[in-house]
């Protein structure tokens, strides 16, 4: 409607501006006449109009690139999609609609623009705190669910955070400086894949993908699979203030060795609850070469896997009773108690299901198997029934109590071929990628449709998508207050939308506008990147980022001033014994101070530097030749680096970011004199 009415303004003024541009000669021409301007308007119309000709744009192209032109200096972007980078480890965040990358978060992975893990220490021991093993280095990581923090159920644009699938890890990023600030490996897994924020940001929720032998680090052969190897969802106790996960105050609860997958938290009405999509209740271990099925056939036998209930405001209130045994350290409330005690429920769903979303009001849950081309959803209302009446269709072989599927399922809507994720506009619609089918489609949620004569949960729309969708997102549509009007595709695959730039493609994202009854294509961002699994889109007036640091000698990673920054004529070289050297060095505009450091080979050096700058982008870099020392400051920032120098010889170093006119000439020397001859020693 809106679009059409759009569509017909457009071409309209086209039309009437071409019979403009006829007269635009002559009134340019005419000495003094005219009105001031109108010639240069006709003009550039013709122009556009000529180019709408040249390059054959539909009236759609044409509305779809109006709609999302960025006008040059203005802040026209309504909302910030925070993408995951999946194996590249990162976070990127993109404006809609102009679907312009701004940023990159380095979170898992080295980033040598930041100079994340390329140099300062305060990056490193980030990324120390949370490797698997003390003692064997993580360069990288798999981020696939970037989750924003949240008051009352709805964003508050503080914190986002995000599991490493590979490693068993989170990360905690500050949204006033978009800078990753802790990393911790959760306790007791190999994985963690599903992740969010309970409404108030209490905790924030993983679940693990692989099932691993408990206490964690212990082996036990797979054919001891069903009797040793256990899920767990960890309730990370996040304060929200400092935005900082404690360790010591979260909690597990132990689950059967099914493939937990993705977690949603109940919103509203469901408050206190969580739901988990589980496949591979078969239990299978895979056995290629071993003459066993492999996993895919294995894992796909039973008819049904499970979607998971979990009360865990009582598993809370269990745990505060000490209810738990320590494993690794760690409180677990243990599988048996779980099930005993009514917290752990099953409802039946189709096989293979990926994915598991709450409704907005927090009434429904929507989970798909992917080779059934269905969307069940369930009523919470009648789960509740269900528990309260026991009202089971028999245990699992954990004894976990498996609520009749009939007693729980509100509708059964046919979409399409392989229904993944689904998210919510909160004008009644939900939106199911279709990864076989490679399109969304649109269903309206029964007794929260808009429109009057629409029959309740029934799909709506379908749209073509490039291709093979993974997730989608749309604003705020795992809160309670989702904004709707727009939606990202998350594709895995772009075949022939590009040309060809070697075997590897891009990964795609589509902009889709679901403003009207028909959804529509509004723009196609290619992705050089790693694959971006999933996105959180918020409202760009709700992020209130700062400038630059608020005073000089600032550490990111405490947000408090740095005892070792300095404003400019403290600078000074100390050395502190025969080989330790310390150094504080400021930066600004086209210098360092001191500019030549003179060691000797052996040296241990502690390099304290401080960007003393107070003007908005002043970032200074600092790369230093062969000492793998690659340092980014910003306005305010003191950064750290410890290094040896272990081989005399000359080397310089040089700002990475081209600041001012006299950039290039913003250097150092670091000369390292060779050891003093060690004449009779030995
Ligand atoms: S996952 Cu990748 S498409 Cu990790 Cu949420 Cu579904
Ligand atoms: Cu500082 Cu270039």
């Amino acid at each position: 409607m809106k679009g059409n009415w759009l569509t017909w303004l457009v071409w309209g003024a086209l039309g009437v501006l071409v019979l403009v541009l006829a007269f635009a000669p002559r009134a340019s021409q005419a000495p003094g006449g005219g009105a001031p301007g109108a010639p240069a308007v006709a003009a550039a119309t013709g122009q556009a109009g000529a180019i709408i000709q040249n390059r054959g744009l539909s009236p759609e192209e044409v509305e779809a690139a109006l709609r999302t032109y960025p006008r040059p200096g203005k802040f026209d972007d309504e909302f910030f999609a925070f993408l995951s980078g999946g194996h590249a480890g990162n976070v990127l965040v993109v404006g809609l609609p102009s679907m312009r990358i701004l940023k990159t978060i380095p979170v898992y992975s080295a980033d040598s623009w930041q100079g994340w893990q390329t140099g300062s220490d305060e990056s490193k021991e980030i990324v120390q705190e949370g490797y698997f093993f003390k003692d064997l280095p993580l360069t990288w990581g798999d981020l696939h669910h970037p989750k924003l923090s949240v008051t009352d159920g709805e964003y508050d644009g503080k914190w986002l955070l995000a599991a490493d699938k590979a490693g068993g890890r989170l990360a905690v990023v500050d949204l006033r400086d978009f800078k990753t600030k802790q990393i911790v490996k959760t306790p007791n897994t190999a994985s963690d894949h599903g992740n969010f924020f309970t409404p108030n940001s209490e905790y924030f929720v993983t679940s693990t993908f692989f099932p691993a032998p408990q206490p964690y680090g212990t082996y036990e052969p797979l054919d001891k699979y069903e009797e040793k190897y256990r899920g767990m969802i960890t309730f990370h106790a996040f304060d929200a203030t400092a935005g900082r996960i404690r360790l010591e105050d979260s909690w597990q609860i132990e689950l059967p060795p099914y493939f937990q997958d993705l977690i949603s938290a109940g919103k509203k009405d469901s408050v206190g609850w969580m739901f988990t999509n589980s496949l591979n209740t078969e239990m299978a271990t895979g056995g290629t070469l071993e003459g066993k099925p492999a996993m895919e056939i294995g894992a796909s036998k039973n008819e049904m896997d499970f979607v998971h209930v979990l009360n865990w405001k009582k598993a809370e209130e269990l745990v505060k009773a000490g209810k738990t045994e320590l494993i690794g350290g760690t409180r677990v409330l243990r599988l048996a108690t779980a099930a005993a005690e009514g917290v752990l429920y099953f409802i039946p769903v189709s096989k293979s299901p990926h994915g598991v979303d709450v409704t907005p009001d927090g009434k429904y849950i929507c989970c798909s198997g992917k080779l059934d081309p269905h969307v069940t959803v369930y009523s919470f209302e009648k789960i509740q029934k269900a528990i309260a009446s026991k009202d089971f269709e028999k245990t699992d072989k954990f004894g976990v109590p498996i609520l009749k599927y009939d007693s729980c399922r509100e509708a059964y809507v046919e979409l399409g071929l392989g229904p993944l994720h689904t998210e919510f506009d909160g004008q009644g619609y939900g939106y199911t990628s279709l990864f076989l089918d490679s399109a969304i489609a649109k269903w309206s949620l029964g007794g929260q449709r808009t429109k009057p004569g629409e029959e309740p949960w029934k799909l709506q729309d379908k749209l073509s998508v490039h291709y093979n969708i993974g997730h989608l997102s749309a604003p705020g549509s795992d809160t309670v207050r989702p904004y709707g009007k727009y939606l990202l595709s998350l594709n895995k695959w772009s075949v022939d939308r590009y040309p060809a730039l070697g075997p590897l493609h891009p990964q795609n994202l589509e902009l889709v506008d679901i403003s009207g009854d028909k959804m529509k294509i509004l723009y196609e961002l290619p992705i050089g990147m790693a694959e971006p699994h999933a996105a959180s889109i918020i409202p760009a007036e709700k992020i209130k980022a700062w400038k630059t640091y608020p005073e000089v000698g600032f550490d990111p990673r405490t947000m408090k001033k740095s005892p070792f920054g300095i404003n400019i004529g403290q600078e000074r070289v100390v050395r502190e014994d025969e080989h330790l050297v310390r150094v504080f060095m400021t930066q600004v505009r086209s210098q360092f101070r001191p500019d030549i450091l003179r060691l000797k080979e052996g040296d241990h050096v502690i390099l304290h530097v401080t960007n003393v700058e107070r003007a908005r982008d002043a970032t200074h870099g600092l790369a230093l030749h062969g000492h793998n020392v690659n340092l980014s400051i910003d306005p305010g920032q003191t950064v750290t680096v410890e290094f040896d120098v272990k081989h005399q010889g000359v080397y310089p170093w040089y700002c990475t970011e081209f600041c001012s006119a006299l950039h290039m000439e913003m250097t150092g020397w670091m000369l390292v004199e060779p050891k003093e001859k060690e004449v009779g020693l030995k």
